[in-house]
């Protein structure tokens, strides 16, 4: 068996390692079909190879005559495929060496592992999906909750590329009138209709750039989850919390201050906010070595917490440990929690805690009794969220790369307006309408360079 090019062909494991019903291997381009037919023996000798059409055989090796795993075999004609090219997919059992001798074979044939993402990259660069569906397809692969897959989905749908593609048509009508504009230098008053243009500007640039870069806001943390830390002096509930949350015994609880040590991160799904929720040892001043090195992580993670739990002992009432402690949290966004109220016999008084706790919300729980978990849960909500819940009627949710683009063409925006209202020349409008186009360009794919790409594509998994 010689090694042949077939170096167009890229193929690789396309489910996730490790042990399950049924492993894939793809392969896509133009000697796809041959190579199945290299190392295929189909049951029905005269097997079609009809496009899209499973067939049942072996997997053989030519020289050896070995045979390596009974699979499933489809073939699928170029252009109805994923990557638009030829596509093969070899349906084995799901052994991680049943699959590796399978894709070792196709290699020492002189097939080419596929890049991270490459088949899906090959797909935008064949032009079956824009950027956007692209990135659609990585938020689909990691999305946590059911709505970040919700929203994922959409925009693999298009969403997001039909309102930018609604922008960029826009422009582009704008554009031929202000050129006609250029072409006739002496007619220019005449031919731009300053008033017409800025109202376009406003209604068909300004008010949509703005409703994405709303939604940008809004979805953000529905994709990317935040970050929420319980905190308070040792022994108050808070690993009890963490367990109740969860509703399993993650994190050791016992009676005796100092029980945790290390800091435990687990992730919840709050109305759809994917939320990754940090244990922390208890904070105080005269802990072991080992505890000490907890407590100096416990703080690391209330500084990058996007919302604190602040856990007092409604038994216990308040301590100068828990004001000097809740000093050093109060510049985070904070939610009070008032613990083991089952024990309580009165409600916990916050009046030593100073003025300024009595605008943070305190939520009564029993982390034991699993009591107050739907009212926490909902003042979480309401403080990550706080009025960013419109999107559900949206359905579009722009990321940080389509954001940072979305606010310049809206830069660009505003230039336009103004240079409308100071009647400058049709060339000088042409630039600000062309460098709006040229960012709206960058978040379909027309105009993203290939470094842009790049860091897009790495995020994906290998096979996709
Ligand atoms: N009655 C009652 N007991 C609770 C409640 N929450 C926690 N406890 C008890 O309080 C003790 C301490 O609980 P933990 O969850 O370990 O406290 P912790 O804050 O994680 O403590 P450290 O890890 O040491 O900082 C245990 O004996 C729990 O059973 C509650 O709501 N009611
Ligand atoms: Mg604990």
């Amino acid at each position: 068996m010689g090694i042949m090019d077939n170096s167009d062909t890229i193929a690789a494991i396309s489910t996730p390692p490790g042990s399950g019903g049924i492993g894939i291997i793809r392969m896509s381009g133009t000697q796809s079909l041959a190579l199945l037919k290299t190392l295929f023996q189909p049951l029905d000798k005269k097997c079609p190879f009809d496009s899209h059409r499973l067939y049942y055989g072996k997997i053989v090796h030519p020289d050896t005559n070995r045979v390596l795993d009974e699979v499933l075999a489809v073939f699928m004609a170029s252009p109805k495929t994923y990557t638009r090219e030829d596509v093969v997919e070899i349906h084995c059992h799901g052994n991680i060496l049943v699959l590796q001798s399978i894709l070792e074979l196709l290699l020492t044939l002189g097939v080419r592992l596929a890049d991270p993402g490459e088949f899906t990259k090959l797909a935008y660069l064949n032009g079956r999906i824009d950027l956007t569906r692209a990135e659609a397809v990585i938020d689909i692969l990691s999305a946590r909750t059911r709505k970040g897959m919700e929203m994922a989905l959409d925009q693999l749908g298009g969403s997001l590329y039909v309102q930018v593609d609604a922008i960029r048509s826009s422009l582009v009508q704008m554009r031929a009138v202000v050129e006609v504009a250029i072409d006739f230098p002496d007619e220019d008053i005449e031919i731009v209709d300053y008033t017409a243009l800025t109202q376009q500007v406003r209604d068909d640039l300004l008010f949509p750039l703005e409703r994405l870069l709303r939604q940008a806001e809004e979805g953000k943390i529905f994709r990317d989850g935040v970050s929420v830390v319980i905190v308070g002096l040792p022994n108050v509930g808070k690993s009890s919390l963490l367990n109740s949350l969860l509703q399993e015994e993650r994190a050791l609880v016992t009676s005796i201050p100092g029980t945790t040590r290390d800091t435990i991160e687990e992730y919840l799904d709050i109305q759809g906010v994917p939320v990754r929720i940090v244990d922390t040892a208890g904070i105080r001043k005269n802990a072991d070595e080992v505890e000490m090195m907890g407590i100096e992580r416990a703080r690391k993670q209330i500084e990058q917490a996007d919302l604190v739990l602040f856990m007092l002992d409604a038994q216990r009432g308040i301590r100068e440990e828990d004001r000097e402690l809740f000093a050093t949290v109060n510049h985070k966004p904070l939610l009070l929690l008032a613990n083991k109220t089952d024990l309580a016999h009165s409600a916990l008084s916050l009046d030593s805690f100073g003025p300024d706790a009595t605008a943070i919300p305190l939520v009564q729980i029993s982390a034991k009794q699993q009591q107050g978990m739907t009212e926490l849960k909902a003042a979480i909500f309401k403080t990550v969220v706080s009025g960013k819940d419109q999107w559900q009627e949206e359905g579009c949710a722009p990321n940080v790369r389509h954001k940072s683009a979305l606010r310049q063409a809206h830069d660009a925006a505003l230039r336009l307006g103004e240079g409308l209202e100071q009647r400058i020349t049709s060339d000088l409008l042409a630039v600000d309408l062309q460098d709006c186009l040229d960012q709206l360009n960058i978040i379909v794919g027309i105009t993203t360079t290939e470094d842009v790409l790049d860091v897009i594509f790495e995020q994906f998994c290998l096979g996709k």
